[in-house]
């Protein structure tokens, strides 16, 4: 609980058996994490085993994408604050606390990884994902007349339930370019949104979207076609 609110956590996984129980343990902080829902999306390795013997909630969701696991993540969580990461040691459990005090001012909390203090070496945060990220983010802000945004792609964000309940039956995109969708469709309904920086560390697994210059670079394009069109249409 955090001042009286129940705090979910949701880790998407697809394949993320090295890490899942340590990133379980790692965000289910003390007395603040009340339930940390694994979203399970058709992994053929061992994740569902390994996130079993953790005290998380474990959901199968069928539909093949990042944004699909996101999504039945949400729909499954319980808390009044809940709050998207990734089971791939790339983001730090302790950071939650840095969105939760964000919370008491703003609906939503995103984090963004491009602060240069807090890019760890052996992150993947080169130069052509942290402009790309960059750049996107500020296309994103001034198109929609949004906060000061850096990072279009950082999973580890906070939504307060009354926000997300507002949004949730809008939302379209089930593949890796989900996150401007929520921020766009939390700025259309005039859900309050900041961001904070976060610490984005080295992953432990295979990366399976901005791993490689051509899934970043077909992530990006996807986001910028989203961005457009929700903004021309
Ligand atoms: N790429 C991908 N990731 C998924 C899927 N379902 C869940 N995820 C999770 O989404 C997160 C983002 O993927 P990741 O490989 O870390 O991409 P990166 O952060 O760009 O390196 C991870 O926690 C994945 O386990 C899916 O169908 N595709
Ligand atoms: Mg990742």
């Amino acid at each position: 609980m955090y001042n009286s609110k129940r705090v979910s956590v949701i880790f998407p996984a697809y394949n993320e058996e090295q890490y899942i129980r340590q990133a379980v343990e790692d965000f289910w902080i003390p007395g603040i994490v009340d339930e940390v829902i694994v979203v399970n999306n058709n992994s053929r390795d061992r994740t569902a085993e390994e996130a079993a013997k953790t005290p998380a909630r474990v959901v199968l969701e069928t539909q093949q994408g990042y944004g699909y696991a996101l999504r039945r993540g949400m729909r499954e969580a319980t808390g009044d604050l809940i709050i998207l990461a990734e089971p791939d040691g790339t983001f730090v459990g302790r950071d939650v606390l840095k969105l939760l005090a964000y919370a008491e001012d703003f609906e939503m909390v995103c984090g963004t990884r491009t602060t240069r203090e807090m890019i760890w070496e052996e992150a993947n945060m080169g130069w052509f994902l942290r402009i790309g990220n960059w750049a996107v983010a500020k296309m994103l802000q001034f198109l929609y007349n949004g906060p000061s945004l850096s990072d279009c792609g950082c999973t580890l964000r906070l939504i307060h339930r009354s926000a997300l309940e507002r949004i949730q039956d809008r939302f379209t995109v089930g593949k890796s370019h989900f996150l401007p969708e929520m921020v766009i469709l939390a700025l259309r309904a005039g859900i309050r949104v900041i961001e904070v920086p976060v610490n984005y560390r080295g992953r432990v697994g295979e990366s399976k979207i901005t791993g490689n210059f051509k899934g970043a670079l077909r992530t990006g394009l996807r986001m910028i076609g989203l961005i457009l069109s929700y903004r021309f249409k």
